[in-house]
Formats: C-alpha cells, structure tokens, sequence
C-alpha cells in the first residue's frame, strides 16, 4: 500500500514520464506538495498556465514520451485548456493533473470557489480535448483507472485528463500495475504489411510522406532504415518537419504543395504510390496541394489504421506495422536515394535591412559554426522561415496554430532534454508568452531565441494588405530580455545580426535574446509562395 498520490507518481514514472510543468493553487497544493517531497517527477513552474501547458507538450513531442502538467482546479485547469486543445489536435500525450475540490466538500452543497456551473463542468469540458478520462474520487478503483488513462495516453498519443479531489491526495491506495500493451492481430497486420508492400514493389515513383506519429511512437529510426531498404525517398509533412534528421535518411525535403519547393511537390504529386505514414490529414498538410492528392490512391497509416484504396484494416498500429514491413525486407540490400543536400548558408555580413531568409541564413552560419540544436517556433512568419533552415529536430504548432507556443515549448524542450533549444518567435507571439523567459534564472535555462520584430502580425495582414489592425507597436525586446534576467540584442543590419546570433552562441548560462528588426511587409520566400498559392486556389477550383 502507498498513497493515491504517491501510486500516481510512480505510474506517471512508469509510463515514461520525466518531469512534471505546473502551477499550483489550493485545491492542488496537497499534491504538489507529495511531487516536491518526493522527487519522483521532477517539478518545474512557469508564470501562466498556458506555458506549463506548452512545455508539456513540447517535452511530449521531443522526447517521445509522457508530458505531464498540473493545474488547480478551475482558474488554472480553464487557463490550460488551450494549450490541451492543440496537443489533442497534433496527438501529444500530455497528462492533464487537475487538483478538485474535496469529496467531502462537494457534498456541502455551497458552491466551491472556481467553480463554473456545476462540479463537474471542468470534466465534461475536458472530455472534448481529451482521449480518456478518469476522476479519482475512490482509492480503491483509482489505480486500475490510473493503469487504463495512461495506458490510452500512450497508445493515443493523445491527452488525458486526471483529477485529485484534494481531500483523497494522502488515502492509502495500491499501486499501480502497468496494463499490458492493447491486443494486436497479427495476422492483419501482416496481411495489411503484405499488401503494401506489393503496391510498392508495382510502383515506378514511390514517395513516402513522414508525419508527427513517428516521434510520438518512436519509430523514426525504423521508418529511415524502412526506406532505404526499400528505395523510397521520403519527404516530411509541414506538421512533421524536424522529423529523420539522422544523416542515413532519404529524406527530400518537407512537402508543401504550392508553398514549397516545385521540384519537391511534382515529385509528391506525381507518385504512383504515396505511403502517408503517421501524417495528420490537416490543411495545413495537404490543403497547399497544387493538384488535390487523391488519398484513395494512397496508402494511409495513421491513427492506428491501414487505409489503401476502399480498404481499410482496422487497429493496425503504425509501429507494429513499420516491424512487420522491415522483418519481410530484411534479406534485402539498401537502394541508394539521393537526400537533398543542406539549406543554403553564407548571411551576407553588411549593412543591409534584415529580412526572413537572412535570418534562416544566419542561423545556419550559426549551426555550422557552434553545432546544430533542436528549434522551438510559434506560428507566424518564424514557421514558414523556418523551412530554411537545416534539418534539426523541431516542435512547432504547424496545424493548431496557437500563438504563443514558441517560448515556452523551448523552456519545456531544455528542461527535460538538457539540451540547448534555438527559439523562433514573432512579435506578436511574444507578447503573449515571452514573460515566461524570467523563469530561466532559476532553472539554470539558457536558450536562445530570435524575436521576428516587424511591429505587426505580418502573417495576418499578407492575407489582408488593406488592414489597419495588424499593426502593432514596436516593443523594445532587448530591453526586456536584460530585466528579465537574459541579455538582449536588438540587430537592424546583416552585419549586427550575424555578430549577434554569434554572440549569442557562444555566451552560455542566461538565456540570449536577438531582437531582428524587420521592415513590415517584408517576409520569408515559403510565406509568399503559401499566401499565393493559397489566394489561386481560392479562386480557381482544385485541378483532380
Ligand atoms: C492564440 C491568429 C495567426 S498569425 C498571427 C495571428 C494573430 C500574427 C502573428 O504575429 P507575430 O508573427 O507573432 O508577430 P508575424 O510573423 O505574423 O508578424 N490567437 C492565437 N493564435 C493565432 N494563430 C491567432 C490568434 C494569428
Ligand atoms: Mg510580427
């Protein structure tokens, strides 16, 4: 016998989780006192909900395992429910820990401070962003609730929600045994292996197209090796991007339909076998396409089901799948694939403006010169300049697309990584969660983030040039990197951003701030392309 507390701990240790991101409030000061004494999960606090939230999400996504954020009830549960949205959207397994009020105290009948309408509104709110759910309300069935929600956390990817009625932290409670990995058919997933892999050896161009479930289940050193066994070259989706960064894969680039690379697209596009392996079929993905892709023709795998024309095999696992294909190719030898050779580099160091692409240029000087690192971006002209810089591990909220996620996704990156993340942000972004660099002191973080400062959100008024909105007054970023603990650079020219970025790389210890001042209107080569081409298919319907 433990505590219920302390059962859930070590279940959340269990299923791979490493950290906990919180804030605590009353009604979860008991539980939060249980994480700090006993250190199974380290605790990390930021300033507003929605970053712990990020940065559980984002430890999700990098290391391929359990985030896990707890909040109080109401105020602090309702403050995170955005943050869950987008990790619902883009399947990240995050553990949402709510503190609630006592069982007790529920029976009383007042109404409990942060309650919304009824006791269990939070829940029923939950339930919608969440793949299960589970209120810990008896001792006696919590740790076979506990085993189920974590369980489907991890073979969703998806979020779960848990919630500790404050009055039940320290009852005794069983522990918790782990529950064994959802029964798999193996003979649909090999009849499905099978097929696939008869539809690629007919193929004369197949491409396969690499998406956000393979690091949330692990499997991209499978699906690289996969792909060089069998030839095929592989691009990532926009969502995926950061995927198969190891030198060994074949991998083409990131597929944007008309916003990126025409040779790239063609390639996609005119495929006789298009493998989708864990790719969210989303907009952002696939909206951008210059001819529709006719996903009947394509082999779908994804959401732990095989779709191939009118077929459709049903729980099959994307990474017993990837096991399968490799064991039935094994007897066979690589086939070369030309990968595409790196992002061009060389920032022109003079006293030009700045714009986008000198940015990515810069940082690939950078990288080249100190080592590459994993990169954190919001959404905004920061994500599509980012298609310009080199292959490196990446988070970014490429479909949901929530503001405010670039900052503290990197705080969330380095905190359960240890290593040093590149964040992209733009203005406007900052401005929402930026504040949360003052928590890098106390943590011992250092990274180094670049502020897109154009005084606008620039992405929005590309769609709508005649607007006045979008204007925003411009901020003096470095100035506040330095209250907030960090060291600020505001840059106007190439010449002071590249000694800037330089500066940054080499100074360790507090986080760097290069503020990159760019003249509204000015924006990446990909977000031009993206508003074009978008603006085109809005107005001549999709060539089939
Ligand atoms: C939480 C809508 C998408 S892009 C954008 C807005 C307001 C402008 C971003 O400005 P920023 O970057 O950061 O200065 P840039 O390069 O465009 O100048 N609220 C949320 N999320 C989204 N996506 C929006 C509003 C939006
Ligand atoms: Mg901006």
């Amino acid at each position: 016998m433990t505590t219920l507390a302390v059962a859930l701990l070590r279940a959340l240790e269990d299923h791979g989780a490493r950290e906990i991101f919180g804030i605590p409030g009353d009604f979860a000061l008991p539980f939060f006192k249980v994480v700090e004494e006993t250190g199974i999960l380290d605790l990390h606090t930021l300033s507003h909900e929605p970053a712990v939230g990020f940065a559980a999400d984002a430890a999700a996504r990098f290391g391929g395992r359990l985030g896990v954020v707890a909040v109080t009830y109401g105020a602090g549960a309702f403050n995170v429910l955005n943050a869950v949205t987008g990790a619902y959207a883009e399947k990240s397994p995050v553990v949402v820990i709510s503190g609630a009020p006592g069982r007790e105290e529920g029976r009383r009948g007042l109404l409990l401070h942060h309650q919304a309408k009824t006791l269990d509104s939070q829940l029923r709110i939950f339930r919608e962003v969440t793949c299960d759910q589970a209120v810990l309300d008896d001792p006696a069935t919590a740790p076979a609730e506990i085993a189920r929600v974590l369980r489907s956390c991890v073979e969703h990817s998806r979020p779960v929600y848990i919630e500790v009625p404050r009055d039940l932290v320290a009852a005794p409670c069983a522990e918790v045994a782990r529950l064994p990995p959802s029964p798999v058919d193996a003979e649909a997933v090999a009849a499905c292996a099978d097929e696939i892999l008869a539809r690629l050896d007919r193929a004369e161009r197949p491409v396969a197209i690499a998406g956000v479930e393979l690091r949330r289940h692990r499997i991209e050193h499978a699906v690289s090796a996969l792909a060089r066994r069998l030839g095929v070259p592989v691009v990532t989706s926009f969502m995926g991007r950061g995927l198969l960064t190891d030198p060994g894969a074949p991998l083409l680039g990131t597929y944007m339909g008309v916003a990126g690379d025409p040779e790239l697209t063609r390639r996609v596009e005119d495929s006789d076998a298009l493998l989708l392996l864990g790719v969210i079929l989303s907009d952002t993905n696939f909206g951008v396409s210059t001819r529709r892709i006719d996903m009947r023709h394509a082999i779908v795998a994804a959401e732990g089901e095989v779709r191939l024309g009118h077929h459709v095999y049903p729980n099959v696992p994307l990474a017993d799948l990837v096991d399968v294909l490799r064991a039935r190719v094994a007897d066979r030898p690589d086939i070369d694939v030309p990968a595409r050779g790196p992002a061009p580099a060389g920032l022109v160091g003079d006293d030009a403006a700045i714009t986008p692409l000198d940015i990515a240029l810069g940082v690939n000087d950078m990288f080249d010169r100190h080592g590459s690192m994993p990169i954190a971006c919001d959404i905004g002209d920061c994500l599509f300049t980012a298609m310009d810089i080199r292959h490196t591990p990446m988070v970014a909220p490429g479909y949901y697309a929530t503001m405010g996620f670039g900052v503290p996704a990197g705080l969330g990156i380095q905190a359960s990584s240890g290593q040093r993340p590149l964040i992209l942000v733009g203005d406007g972004a900052f401005q929402m969660t930026g504040w949360e660099l003052g928590n890098c002191g106390r943590a011992g973080w250092d990274p180094i983030v670049v502020v897109f400062n154009n005084a606008s959100w620039e992405m929005l008024r590309t769609f709508q040039p005649e607007t006045g909105y979008n204007d925003l007054d411009e901020w003096n970023f470095a100035a506040i990197a330095e209250v907030l603990g960090g060291v600020g650079r505001r840059v106007r020219n190439r010449r002071e951003l590249a000694a800037a970025l330089d500066a940054a790389a080499r100074t360790r210890g507090r986080f760097q701030l290069v503020e990159a001042m760019l003249e509204r209107g000015s924006i990446s080569p990909t977000l031009e392309r993206f508003v074009t081409g978008i603006k085109r298919l809005n107005q001549a319907p999709a060539e089939v």
